[in-house]
């Protein structure tokens, strides 16, 4: 039999999971002592500014109830036979103005349920420990990481966490796609001045920041356990060049540059050449203390990524149709089709993209979020066990997980594991919406906010069940 014949199998070890958010999933936003976080004030999503007080009509007050739902979730998760469940700790449930010296220990409390919950069903925590949630106090007070000061605000709380489940947990990413802050640097840094007034040497210097508290908490995490692995999170994207003219593949290259700073630093330990020449060109310098670029040395065990498309690159854009994507966009490609959100689905993608990381920074690979966020139709079917017909997910994944298998087998890439974005359905970040669904259980709940949030699978749950057990046997290739 050669390579591209045998069957797939994913190795025992490859962890098969699924992934939430606490800002998306939780709700609960002001309970037991929780502080509001940034989240708390984006009732129109990620891409359109904050308010300025809580708004009701915001989905993300109440998510999907997972405060009080999660063993529930958990159950269904290990039914499925979830070996890991990726979710983040809401900071401002655990500090809630993210500036205390010591924790709250309801929040404590609450986590530490979950995470018995998920051990109880040999399920491995990983925990995010900044998915987009910053305490509102430290975002206005302190303006996110554009302040050096939030540095030890936020190592203090990952220490908080490391230390409190040494031994329960070894698995942790420091933030949840890093990279997003040239783009959104309130969600991705906390930064509560608008974007259209920080210069470009404010973001290198938040960026430095940022890269210095999560070299830090690498460096802590192995002094407090030697188990724990730690993850670079970057948003994943395969940018090609739209046309083969040499102009357009300079684009291209320039663009994975800009998304690829973070990775470059966190994973090799230094500022990448490019970088360096860039800021020398803008005149910036950025303000360092003598100890930073030894911390920077501190990297990461592994880097995990989402992945949900892909994008062509021009350097003549506007000569193209642009296409919707996940917080950034680029033109269309033509061979490709699209989510109902405009998103352009290319599992190739996935295998291209995995060889790309492997190549340059040579560290394992772990794949935290890919999904399919659609509008679901409920309707039981008195005969089946399922509620929802959601075929086009199953198709969708099962391209992807397709790729992962050919990226490990027929490359040589070494990926850790997959957990699926949005395991249960929750509000989505970029809209806030209810109706843009990604799970295997459906959730009742409404795009108005009613329905009284029971849980049911959808046949998407079954299929995942079967590829879990089978370990990708049941894949179509
Ligand atoms: C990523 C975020 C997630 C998630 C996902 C899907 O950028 O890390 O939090 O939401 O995108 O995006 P959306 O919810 O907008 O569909």
């Amino acid at each position: 039999m050669t390579v591209t014949e045998s069957r797939i199998r994913f190795p025992d070890e490859f962890l098969f999971g699924g992934a939430t958010a606490a800002n998306q999933y939780e709700g609960g936003w002001n309970l037991e002592g929780k502080g509001p976080s940034i989240q708390d004030l984006m009732s129109h999503g990620i891409l359109k500014g904050p308010d300025e007080k809580v708004n009701p009509a915001n989905l993300k007050l109440d998510g999907v109830d997972g405060f009080h739902r999660f063993q529930e979730d958990i159950a269904l998760m290990a039914e499925m036979g979830f070996q890991v469940y990726r979710f983040s700790v809401a900071w401002s449930r655990i500090f809630p103005t993210g500036m205390e010296e010591m924790p709250n220990e309801a929040g404590l409390a609450y986590y530490d349920q979950v995470i018995d919950a998920c051990l109880s069903h040999n399920i491995e925590p990983l925990i995010t420990i900044s998915h987009y949630e910053t305490p509102v106090g430290l975002s206005k007070q302190l303006d996110g990481f554009r302040s050096r000061e939030t540095i030890d605000h936020y190592v203090r709380f990952a220490r908080t966490l490391m230390e409190r489940w040494k031994g329960k947990v070894r698995w942790w990413i420091t933030f949840n796609e890093i990279n997003a802050l040239w783009n959104f640097p309130l969600m991705g840094a906390g930064i509560w001045t608008p974007k259209e007034q920080l210069s470009l040497a404010d973001l290198y210097q938040t960026a430095h920041h940022e890269m210095v508290a999560a070299a830090r908490v690498v460096q802590m995490a192995r002094e407090i356990d030697s188990e724990n692995k730690v993850g670079c999170m970057i948003l994943g994207m395969a940018n090609y060049a739209r046309t083969c003219n040499p102009a357009d593949e300079m684009a291209a290259m320039k663009e994975d540059e800009r998304g690829l700073l973070f990775a470059d630093v966190m994973m090799r330990g230094h500022y990448p050449a490019y970088a360096l020449q860039r800021m020398k060109q803008e005149g910036i310098t950025l303000a360092t203390q003598p100890d930073d670029y030894e911390t920077l040395k501190h990297t990461h065990d592994f880097l995990s990524f989402s992945y949900y498309m892909s994008k062509t690159i021009a350097h003549d854009p506007e000569n193209y149709q642009s296409s919707a994507g996940n917080l950034v966009t680029g033109t269309t490609n033509p061979y490709l089709k699209s989510s109902q959100w405009g998103w352009q689905i290319d599992p190739t993608g996935l295998r291209w993209l995995l060889n790309k990381y492997w190549n340059r920074y040579e560290k394992p690979l772990f794949i935290v979020e890919n999904g399919l966020g659609a509008v679901d139709e409920y309707c039981p079917d008195k005969d089946a066990a399922w509620t929802v017909n959601d075929q086009y997910r199953i198709d969708y994944l099962n391209d992807h997980l397709v790729q992962v298998w050919k990226a490990m087998h027929m490359d040589g890439v070494p990926v850790l594991g997959y957990t699926s974005w949005g395991c249960i359905d929750l509000i989505s970040a970029s809209s806030a919406e209810m109706k843009k669904r990604y799970g295997f259980v459906y959730v009742n709940r409404n795009q108005d906010g009613t329905g009284d949030m029971s849980r049911s699978r959808k046949k998407s749950f079954f299929w995942y069940r079967d590829v879990i057990a089978s370990r990708g046997a049941v894949l179509k290739p």
